[in-house]
C-alpha cells in the first residue's frame, strides 16, 4: 500500500498517447491498452490540470518499418541519432488511428501536445525527441504554468511513458508514474529495462488507488 497522495495546484497529470492505434484493434496495439481508459477518466478528476499527448507521425515516418525495405516491425536499426525500434505504421496524422480513444473523457485537459511530427526523428518522450536534442517545448510550458510535479499514466509504459518520466525528472520536475494506469509493449526486454531505469533514477511509482 502506498500512502495517499494529495493532489494540489502545482501538480499536473500527463496522460500519454491514449490513441486508437495503441488500443485493441489498433495498428500498434499495446496488450490490454484499452483497460486504462476508464482508469484515466477517473484519475483525471483528481487533477485540476491535465495535459494529453498525441503521437502524430507524417506518412513515411522514419520509425515505420515500411520506410525501410527489407525490415520488419520490431526490428532495431541504427539511424543518425542511434538505435531506433521500427514499428508498424501507426498514429498517422489526422487518421482514425491517431485519434484519442472514443471513451477517453477528460474534457478539462488544458493542452494537447503532439509529438513525432518530424519525419526523420522519432519522439517517445513528450519533452525531447529521440535525437535527445530537439525539444518539444513542454518543459517550458509546464514551468511557465508554475507546475512542479508531473504525474504520468498512459501508453506505452516502456516507451513514451518511460522517456517522458525520465526527461521530466531530468528537467527538474518531481515525477510520479502511476504504474497500474499504464500498459507496456514489452519488446526486447523493454519492460524490465524500464523498471530498472526508473528505479535507478529514484522515480516514484505508485498505484492509482494512492490518488483516488
Ligand atoms: C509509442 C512506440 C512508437 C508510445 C509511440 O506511445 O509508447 N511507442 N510510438
Ligand atoms: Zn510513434
Amino acid at each position: 500500500m502506498t500512502d495517499h497522495i494529495a493532489i494540489g495546484p502545482k501538480d499536473v497529470l500527463l496522460a500519454v498517447d491514449i490513441q486508437n492505434d495503441f488500443c485493441a484493434g489498433g495498428a500498434l496495439s499495446v496488450p490490454r491498452g484499452h483497460e486504462i481508459v476508464t482508469v484515466l477518466n477517473r484519475l483525471s478528476r483528481s487533477f485540476a490540470h491535465v495535459v494529453l499527448t498525441q503521437d502524430w507521425h507524417p506518412e513515411g515516418h522514419l520509425s515505420f518499418a515500411s520506410s525501410h525495405p527489407g525490415r520488419k516491425p520490431y526490428d532495431t536499426i541504427t539511424v543518425s541519432y542511434g538505435p531506433q525500434v521500427l514499428w508498424p505504421d501507426h498514429c498517422v496524422q489526422d487518421t482514425p488511428g491517431a485519434a484519442f480513444h472514443a471513451e477517453l473523457a477528460i474534457p478539462h485537459a488544458e493542452l494537447v501536445l503532439r509529438k513525432g511530427y518530424h519525419r526523420a526523428i522519432d519522439s517517445y518522450s513528450a519533452f525531447r525527441e529521440n535525437d535527445r536534442k530537439t525539444k518539444t517545448g513542454l518543459a517550458g510550458y509546464l514551468r511557465e504554468r508554475g507546475f512542479e510535479r508531473v504525474f504520468l499514466a498512459g501508453l506505452a509504459f516502456d516507451f513514451c511513458v518511460r522517456y517522458s518520466a525520465e526527461d521530466a525528472h531530468g528537467d527538474g520536475f518531481a515525477v510520479v508514474v502511476i504504474e497500474d494506469a499504464c500498459r507496456a509493449i514489452d519488446v526486447g526486454g523493454s519492460l524490465e529495462a524500464t523498471r530498472e531505469s526508473l528505479a535507478a533514477r529514484n522515480i516514484r511509482r505508485v498505484s492509482a488507488e494512492a490518488i483516488d
